[in-house]
């Protein structure tokens, strides 16, 4: 029975069906089954699919987005009950993402932001016009040991490197992993720049993510 449901909950996400997986959420939580195993054997599974999809080129931007939005609105379910089982959700990590100083593009930084924390991420996202030293004030409340800096014109993603600098200069690139994106950022920009890593779109940055934060 909640094997059937927590398979349930897995179609449902692979499927966009957010009405829907919230719905069989509820119903697990009714008969029983455990937040986490909601989670961890539902929802997580599901993301994973859609992922694996997207990078096959069966699924494309839509199908992430309407997966990812499941993904939430399950979560929103289920925290008062995390809560009230005094357990947290065991994070993949913590993550500051922002758009960097003088960049307005915001839709490609939310959705990395809405995948890595549909993936089990811990992620502060500061939006856009994002300053150096807000991104440094960030990574020090929270002890983030990722940030992603999103830049999509060619006249900001020079902010990258000069975040870069800021952070070793503020002491934190030892213990911060740096990964950068947008249109005009390339692999090849982010090894000029001393990035840790590049990724091209929300499901690379998921395992980009996974990989920065080592086993
Ligand atoms: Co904008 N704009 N724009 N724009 N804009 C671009 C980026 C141009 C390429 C369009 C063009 O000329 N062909 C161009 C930049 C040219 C250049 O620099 N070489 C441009 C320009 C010039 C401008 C203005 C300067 C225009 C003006 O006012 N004269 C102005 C900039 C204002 C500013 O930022 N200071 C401007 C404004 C706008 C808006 C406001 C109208 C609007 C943004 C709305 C918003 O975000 N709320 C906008 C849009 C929508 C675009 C295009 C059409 C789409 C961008 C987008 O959302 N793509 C874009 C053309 C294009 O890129 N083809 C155009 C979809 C997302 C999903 O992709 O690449 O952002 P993404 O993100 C991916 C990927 O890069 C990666 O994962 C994401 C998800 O798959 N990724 C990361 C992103 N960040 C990451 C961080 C990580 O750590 C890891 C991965």
């Amino acid at each position: 029975m909640s094997r059937d449901l927590l398979e349930k909950i897995t179609t449902s996400i692979v499927d966009g069906e957010p009405d829907l997986t919230v719905d069989i959420t509820g119903q697990a939580l009714a008969a029983g089954v455990e937040p986490m195993a909601i989670i961890d054997e539902g929802l997580l599974p599901g993301m994973q699919i859609v992922g694996q999809k997207f990078s096959d080129g069966e699924f494309f931007l839509p199908n992430l987005i309407v997966a990812a939005m499941g993904m939430k609105r399950a979560m929103a379910r289920l925290e008062p009950e995390l809560r009230s089982r005094h357990q947290t959700v065991k994070t993949a990590g913590t993550i500051v993402i922002g758009t960097v100083q003088g960049d307005i593009h915001e839709i490609g930084k939310t959705l990395v932001a809405t995948m890595l924390s549909a993936n089990g991420f811990d992620v502060h996202d500061l939006g856009v016009d994002v300053p150096a030293e807000q991104f440094v004030a960030k990574i020090r409340e929270t002890g983030a040991t990722i940030v992603g800096l999103s830049a999509l014109l060619t006249t900001t993603m020079t902010m990258q490197r000069s975040i870069i600098e800021v952070l070793q200069a503020a002491g934190l690139r030892d213990r911060v992993k740096v990964m950068v994106g947008g249109a005009p950022i390339s692999r090849q920009w982010a090894d000029e720049i001393g990035a840790d890593g590049y990724a091209e779109d929300a499901v690379g940055a998921v395992h980009l993510a996974a990989r920065l934060m080592g086993p």
